[in-house]
């Protein structure tokens, strides 16, 4: 393959017009389009979610190509780039459809281009500014924007010359503001519940630091609706690259992949023109907040579940994990009968069919979705995926042993990991492993240490009897060896 590939041309506008009839190709001439929205955190998921909805944009509407900005990170920039912003989308069905995306006009990597960045934030064609930062991003501490953060602490000093998403993004809103440029309106892409709302309190509670005067106009003039998003979208491999290259005939430095299933649903509320995209399959609503509680709960809960349980019993991807019964079982039972009657689910969204559709979506054989990848930052999702609904069946006396299982399978999960050397995909990495190196095997003082990462356990956490559940769940997994969490899954369900 490595042979082969060093003959073949390179993805770019020009290669376009030599790729095969079975590849979809962008349906506008590249040239003919604006940039009018930013996106900050260019990855994966921007790339197969939101970018293709603009995709199916530009041909009637070419003033909304996007600026992908990467913060940290220039290696989407330097992939890109030299493609002249194309990649190829490999949408996983039964049959593998191909299309190439043309929407990321242009790359920006803030690190070393943050000039260029904040021109772009105040470009005046710039209506929209989306965000996938990750959890981690949002520089939260609970609810509140954490002012210890070091990219804060840094942003703060040199608001001018940001770092982090938040201090762009007041940086580019002060320029505005001070030119008379009305303000962008901004769009968080996160599995977060009411990530708008978390966002905005996070700018403003920043902006207050810096200048009043700009709080007070943010507060009045910019409006950060929340949204929900939904497709599921395995990393990158040498494997999908292979294939891409085969399915184009040129070289593709980044090619992406995902489920042909994608959900985007936006809350209509905009200071500034907004693309139509309810034409595009998205939807558009006032309310959102029970899609976003019910996605995140039900599809991400279950995912994490999922992560650390087959991580311990040596599984490899979601599809291996529905494979396996009395995992399979017992995730089926926690979103049935623990998570869907602790929440609220939306209008129209009815749980036995959502819940279904969900482990259809999980069981998909074209899909090799990593549970490696799905139990990276697991101090920042369990609190939105799992700990909500824990927490809240607690206080309205339901039971609670099955929700505590996932979070015994983590905390088993980490102290593997810290006692193999391996180090985590989290940022809250060196906490952890020295809570995992310190781990004895006794589960009171295991649990106990867990539950004092106040970043992590809520103040509930506290509660005798969400402590005796905890320690119980983690001594039932054993030694968190295979058998004896296939053991403990299987007692789950027949108890
Ligand atoms: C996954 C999500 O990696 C993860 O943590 O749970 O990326 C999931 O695939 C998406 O949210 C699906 O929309």
């Amino acid at each position: 393959m490595a042979a082969a590939s060093r003959i073949l041309p390179r993805l770019s506008a020009q290669a376009l017009a030599d790729l095969p009839p079975t590849v979809a190709r962008p349906a506008y001439a590249l040239e003919r389009t604006r940039i009018g929205i930013v996106h900050l955190g260019a990855g994966a998921f921007h790339r197969a979610h939101q970018a293709v909805y603009v995709d199916d944009l530009l041909a009637d509407h070419p003033d909304w190509a996007i600026c992908g900005v990467s913060l940290h990170n220039g290696e989407v920039r330097d992939a890109l780039r030299p493609q002249d912003g194309l990649y190829a989308l490999a949408l996983l069905g039964p049959q593998t459809a191909w299309r190439v995306i043309g929407a990321l006009r242009e790359l920006l990597c803030a690190r070393d281009e943050g000039t260029a960045v904040l021109a772009r934030l105040a470009d005046p064609a710039v209506r929209l500014v989306t965000l996938t930062i990750t959890e981690k991003g949002y520089c939260l501490a609970g609810e509140d924007l954490d002012f210890t953060h070091p990219d804060i602490v840094h942003d703060l000093a040199a608001p001018a010359t940001p770092r982090s998403a938040i201090g762009y993004l007041a940086a580019g809103l002060r320029e505005r503001r001070q030119r008379g440029i009305a303000p962008y309106t901004v769009l968080s892409c996160d599995n977060l519940a009411g990530n708008g709302h978390r966002l905005r309190r996070a700018v403003l509670q920043y902006a207050q630091r810096i200048d009043t005067a700009l709080a007070a106009w943010i507060e009045a003039e910019v409006a950060f609706p929340c949204s929900m998003v939904d497709s599921i979208t395995p990393a990158t491999d040498d494997a999908l690259r292979g294939r891409a290259d085969a399915a184009l005939g040129c070289v593709d430095a980044w090619p992406i992949q995902r489920e042909t299933y994608a959900q985007w649903v936006i809350e209509d509320r905009f200071c500034n023109e907004r693309p139509p995209f309810e034409r595009l399959g998205a939807t558009l609503s006032h309310d959102i907040a029970g899609y976003d509680r019910a996605k995140l709960r039900l599809l991400n809960g279950a995912h994490s579940s999922l992560a650390y349980l087959g991580s311990l019993m040596e599984l490899d991807s979601v599809a291996d994990a529905m494979g396996a019964p009395a995992l399979a079982g017992f995730v089926e039972r926690l979103m049935r009968g623990h998570i869907a009657p602790a929440i609220a689910l939306p209008e129209g969204l009815e749980a036995d069919r959502y819940i279904g559709a969900i482990l259809e979506r999980f069981r998909n054989p074209s899909i090799r979705h990593r549970l490696s990848q799905i139990a990276w930052d697991g101090s920042q999702k369990l609190p939105v995926r799992l700990l909500g609904t824990l927490g809240e069946s607690l206080a309205q006396g339901r039971s609670i042993d099955a929700l505590c299982l996932p979070i015994a399978a983590w905390m088993h999960f980490v102290r593997r990991q810290a006692q193999r050397g391996v180090a985590l995909v989290d940022p809250l990495n060196e906490r952890l492993t020295a809570v995992g190196l310190a781990c004895t095997g006794d589960p009171a003082a295991d649990v106990a240490a867990f539950l004092a990462i106040k970043e992590v356990f809520a103040p509930w956490s506290g509660e005798a009897a969400y402590v005796a559940a905890q320690q119980r769940a983690y001594a039932a997994l054993g030694d968190a060896s295979p058998s004896s969490v296939s053991r403990a899954l299987g007692e789950s369900l027949s108890g």
